[in-house]
C-alpha cells in the first residue's frame, strides 16, 4: 500500500511547525554563548530593548525570578533554560528577544552586551575526571568533580574466570564518535497562551507530545488540562525531537510575557551545535575465545561523554540506555560492562540518531571486536559468527546481562545475506585483487536489537510508565477513526496504523483516519522513539480493533438471530457457521450499533473501544548485513560498492515502508562510518556547526541497496511484529567499518576508528592511525 500521507507531503501541503501562522504572532530568537565555559559577569539588554520592533528581551535573571531558570532533564538532572551563573557549552542559551519578525529579533540579539569571564573548558573526555579538571556543574551542591554516574552490568568474577581459561583474548579501543541526527526540519515551536482561558497551546517539533505536556505541567505549574501540545507534520526526528529544549520553554515564556503567540524556529547551526547529539562512547573491548573460535565472554569498559547536562532520554533504570545488549547475537558464557559517564563542556544529549537507546554503540562494539577476533584466529568472519549464534531452540534466550530475547532464527538470515552477496565469489574476487595490489574489503555485521520499551514495571521516564493508549471509533457508515499516542516523523504511521486496523476489522485502510500528535485528541502514551511505535502502539491498535470486533460479534449474533457460538469471523463479516450466505458486514454492524431499534440486552449503542497497552517484553529484531568496499590506494577514498541487508522484523505490515526505513538507516550508516563527526577544538569551539563541515551522505555516496528479509514473529506481540525504524542505522556502521578494515588487511590493520575519511584511511595505511 502506498503512503496515505504522501498525498499531502509530496504536494507541499504538509503543515509543519514553521507553517503555523497566528494573528499577531511574534518571533523569538535566542542569544547563545560563544564560549564553552565562562562566567557571566553582566548582561546589558538596554540597546536591544530599544531596537525597532522589539517587544521583550529576557535573560536568565528574569527567569530566575519566575523560578524557571532551570528545568529537569529526562534523566533526573537539571539543565539551564537560560544561563544565570555561567555558560557550560558553546551555543548554550543566554538570553532571548521577542520581536515583530525574525529579522528584527535576530538584529536585536547583536545589541545585547554580555560580559564573560572565560574559564578553562573540559573538552577531552579522558581528562574530565583528573583532579585538577575545571568543575563544570558548580550549580549542583557539593559537586567536586565532573562525574555523572557509574553503571555496571553482567558478572565481573564470572567473566574474569572465562577470560582466565581462554586460548585467545583480543583487546581493542573502539570509539563511537559524537554525531548528530540532523533532521531536515530543525527544532521549533509556536506558543499561544490565552490569559482569559488560562490555556496554553503549543505547536512543537516533538516525538512525544504527551510526555512533554506532563513535564510542562510539572515544571511550569500549569494545569495539565490547560496545556495542549500539538506536533503537526514533522520533517524528520531521528531522536533529535525527544528532549525538551530550552527553546520550547522560552517560546512559552515569550507568549506569557507578551500576551501574543510566539514562534521560535532554530536555524541549522543552532540545531547542530546545541540540540541532542548522539553516541560519544569511548569503549575498551575485550573478547575471549577458544582456539577453535568458540566465544566465551566479552568485557568492556566505557567512558561516556554526556556533555554539560545529563540530557539523555533513557528509561530511568537504564542510564546507559539498552547498551547492556552488547553481547549481541552470540551464546556466551559470561559478560561484563563497567561504564563511567562524565560531564564535559559540550552540548547535552546522547540518545538520538536511530540508536534504539544506545544499541548502536553496543552493536558496533560487539561486531567490531568479533571481527578483530576473526583476524587473530585467521578465521572467516562469517564462519566465526555462524559458529557462535544463539540457536533457534534457545529462545526465549536470557543473556548474561539480563535481557530476554523473545525470538530469533539467525542462521537462515545470515545464509540469505551470504547467498545474495555471492559471498564465496566475493572472497575469490578479493583474493585475486589482493594479489594485484588492489584494496577490496568485505564486511559483515549481524545484529540483534531490543525495541519497544516498556514494560512499565521496568521502564519509565521521570516516573511515567512506558505504555501506550489507543482509541478506535467506528462511525455509523463503517468508516473509522483511530487515535494514537505515538507520533510519526516520517515513518508513515497514517498508513501502517490504518493497515493494522484494516487487517483486524476488514474495513479498507482508506476508510480509516489516523489521528496523532495532538494531546487534546489522543489518549496518553509515551511517544515515538526506540522504534517502539509498532511494538507498543501497533499492539494497542490490533488489540483495540479486536475489542471492537468482540462487541460487533454480540450485535451480529442478534442481527443474525443465532448464538455467538454459531458465528465465525471471515474477512470483514460475521457468518453463520455452515451457512456463509447468512452474514453481516462490519459496516452493517456499525450502522446497527448506531441505528434505530433496540440492541441486545446489556449492549450500549455505538461501536468504539479504548485500550492502554503495556508490553510484556521488548521485541528483538535482527539482521545480517554485508558490505563490499573498494579503496583507492592513491587517494584512500572508500567507495561502498555493494551493500546487502537482510532484516527480520517479524510480521511485516508494509513492505514498502520497511524498505524505506532500511534505505534511510543504511544511508545513516554510510554517513557515520565514512564522514560524520562533531568535533571540537581545544577551546571547546564546535567545529561541525554547518553542513559544510558536518558532512552527511548524499545519493553520490551510497550504492543501490540490496535488501532481503526473513520473518521470525514476536511471540508476545498480538500480530507478531517487531520494530524496524532503527535497525539499519544500528546494523550498518560495523559492516562498513569491518569492510574497510578488511580491505586494509594487507597493511596489518585490525582496527580503525570512524569516520573513515580519506585522511584517516591514508594515515592507517601508513601505520600512523590518528588519535580519535
Ligand atoms: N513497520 C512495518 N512492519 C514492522 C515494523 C514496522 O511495516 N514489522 C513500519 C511501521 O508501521 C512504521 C515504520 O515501519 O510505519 C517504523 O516503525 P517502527 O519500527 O515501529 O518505528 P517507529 O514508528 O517507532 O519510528 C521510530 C524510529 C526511530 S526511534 C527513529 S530515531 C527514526 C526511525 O523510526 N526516525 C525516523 N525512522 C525514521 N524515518 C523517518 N522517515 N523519519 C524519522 O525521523
Ligand atoms: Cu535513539 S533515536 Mo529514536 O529512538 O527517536
Amino acid at each position: 500500500m502506498l503512503r496515505k500521507e504522501d498525498a499531502r507531503l509530496l504536494r507541499g501541503r504538509g503543515r509543519f511547525v514553521d507553517d503555523v501562522q497566528l494573528p499577531g504572532m511574534l518571533h523569538l530568537a535566542i542569544l547563545r554563548s560563544p564560549f564553552a565555559h565562562a562566567t557571566i559577569v553582566s548582561i546589558d539588554t538596554s540597546a536591544a530593548e530599544a531596537s525597532p520592533g522589539v517587544k521583550a528581551v529576557v535573560t536568565g535573571e528574569t527567569l530566575k525570578g519566575l523560578g524557571l531558570a532551570w528545568m529537569p532533564t529526562l534523566s533526573n538532572d537539571v539543565q539551564a533554560v537560560l544561563a544565570t551563573d555561567k555558560v557550560r557549552f558553546q551555543g548554550q542559551e543566554v538570553a532571548f528577544v521577542v520581536a515583530e519578525d525574525r529579522y528584527k529579533a535576530r538584529d536585536a540579539l547583536e545589541l545585547i552586551d554580555v560580559e564573560y569571564d572565560v574559564l578553562d573548558p573540559v573538552v577531552d573526555v579522558r581528562k574530565a575526571l583528573e583532579p585538577d579538571a575545571p568543575i563544570i556543574r558548580t550549580d549542583l551542591e557539593g559537586k567536586t568533580n565532573n562525574h555523572v554516574f557509574d553503571w555496571e552490568t553482567g558478572d565481573e568474577a564470572e567473566t574474569d574466570a572465562v577470560f582466565a581459561r581462554a586460548d585467545v583474548i583480543v583487546k581493542e579501543d573502539i570509539v563511537y564518535p559524537r554525531v548528530h541526527p540532523a533532521p531536515m526540519e530543525t527544532c521549533g515551536s509556536v506558543a499561544d497562551f490565552d490569559p482569559v482561558e488560562g490555556k496554553l497551546k503549543l505547536w512543537s517539533t516533538t516525538q512525544a507530545p504527551h510526555a512533554h505536556r506532563t513535564l510542562y505541567a510539572i515544571v511550569a505549574g500549569l494545569p495539565e488540562h490547560k496545556i495542549q501540545v500539538i506536533a503537526p507534520d514533522i520533517g524528520g526526528g531521528f531522536g533529535n525531537k525527544v528532549p525538551i529544549y530550552p527553546g520550547y520553554v522560552l517560546s512559552i515564556v515569550g507568549s506569557i510575557v507578551t500576551g501574543k503567540p510566539v514562534k521560535w524556529m532554530e536555524d541549522r547551526s543552532e540545531n547542530l551545535i546545541s540540540t541532542g547529539f548522539a553516541r560519544d562512547y569511548i569503549m575498551r573491548a575485550e573478547i575471549a575465545a577458544t582456539a577453535e573460535g568458540k566465544i566465551l565472554g566479552i568485557r568492556t569498559n566505557v567512558l561516556a561523554d554526556h556533555g554539560a547536562f545529563n540530557g539523555t532520554a533513557a528509561p530511568v533504570k537504564y542510564p546507559a540506555g539498552f547498551f547492556g545488549v552488547f553481547t549481541g547475537s552470540y551464546d556466551l558464557e559470561a559478560a561484563h560492562c563497567k561504564m563511567t559517564a562524565v560531564y564535559t563542556n559540550k552540548a547535552p544529549g546522547g540518545v538520538a540518531y536511530a540508536c534504539s537507546f544506545r544499541i548502536t554503540e553496543a552493536v558496533y562494539l560487539v561486531e567490531r571486536i568479533v571481527d578483530a577476533l576473526a583476524y587473530e584466529l585467521a578465521m572467516d568472519p562469517a564462519e566465526l559468527r555462524l559458529k557462535n549464534f544463539i540457536q533457534p531452540e534457545q529462545f526465549p534466550y536470557a543473556t548474561k546481562t539480563g535481557w530476554v530475547y523473545d525470538s530469533g532464527d539467525y542462521e537462515p538470515t545470515m545464509r540469505l545475506a551470504m547467498e545474495m552477496a555471492g559471498y564465496d565469489e566475493l572472497r575469490k574476487e578479493q583474493a585475486e585483487k589482493r594479489a594485484r595490489g588492489e584494496l577490496m574489503g568485505i564486511g559483515i555485521s549481524f545484529f540483534t536489537e531490543a525495541v519497544g520499551a516498556g514494560p512499565r514495571k521496568d521502564m519509565d521516564i521521570l516516573g511515567l510508565g512506558m505504555a501506550d493508549g489507543c482509541e478506535l471509533r467506528i462511525h455509523p457508515t463503517g468508516k473509522a477513526v483511530v487515535r494514537l499516542s505515538v507520533k510519526t516523523q516520517g515513518q508513515g504511521h497514517e498508513t501502517t496504523f490504518a493497515q493494522i486496523i484494516a487487517e483486524e476489522l476488514g474495513i479498507p485502510p482508506d476508510d480509516i483516519d489516523v489521528v496523532h500528535g495532538d494531546t487534546d485528541n489522543t489518549p496518553f502514551g509515551l511517544g515515538t522513539y526506540g522504534s517502539r511505535s509498532t511494538p507498543v502502539s501497533g499492539a494497542a491498535a490490533a488489540l483495540v480493533a479486536r475489542k471492537v470486533r468482540d462487541k460487533a460479534k454480540l450485535i451480529a449474533s442478534a442481527m443474525l438471530e443465532v448464538s455467538v457460538a454459531d458465528i465465525d469471523w471471515v474477512k470483514g463479516s460475521f457468518q453463520v457457521k455452515g451457512d456463509p450466505g447468512k452474514a453481516v458486514t462490519i459496516q452493517e454492524i456499525a450502522f446497527k450499533a448506531h441505528g434505530a431499534g433496540d440492541l441486545p440486552e446489556g449492549i450500549e449503542g455505538g461501536l468504539e473501544a479504548q485500550i492502554c497497552y503495556n508490553p510484556s517484553n521488548l521485541t528483538y529484531p535482527h539482521g545480517a548485513y554485508i558490505c563490499v568496499v573498494d579503496i583507492d590506494p592513491g587517494t584512500a577514498e572508500v567507495k561502498v560498492r555493494r551493500f546487502i541487508a537482510v532484516d527480520d522484523c517479524g510480521t511485516r505490515i508494509n513492505p514498502m515502508i520497511i524498505e524505506g526505513q532500511v534505505h534511510g538507516g543504511l544511508t545513516d550508516g554510510v554517513g557515520m562510518a565514512l564522514m560524520e563527526m562533531i568535533s571540537f577544538d581545544e577551546d571547546g569551539n564546535c567545529l561541525g556547526a554547518s553542513l559544510m563541515d558536518y558532512l552527511i551522505p548524499t545519493a553520490l555516496e551510497v550504492p543501490d541497496w540490496e535488501t532481503g528479509f526473513t520473518v521470525t514473529p514476536s511471540p508476545h506481540h498480538p500480530i507478531g511484529a517487531k520494530g524496524i525504524g532503527e535497525s539499519a542505522t544500528v546494523g550498518s556502521p560495523p559492516a562498513i567499518v569491518n569492510a574497510v578494515v578488511d580491505a586494509l588487511k594487507p597493511f596489518g590493520i585490525r582496527h580503525a576508528d570512524m569516520p573513515l575519511t580519506p585522511s584517516r584511511v591514508w594515515d592507517a595505511m601508513r601505520g600512523q592511525a590518528t588519535p580519535p
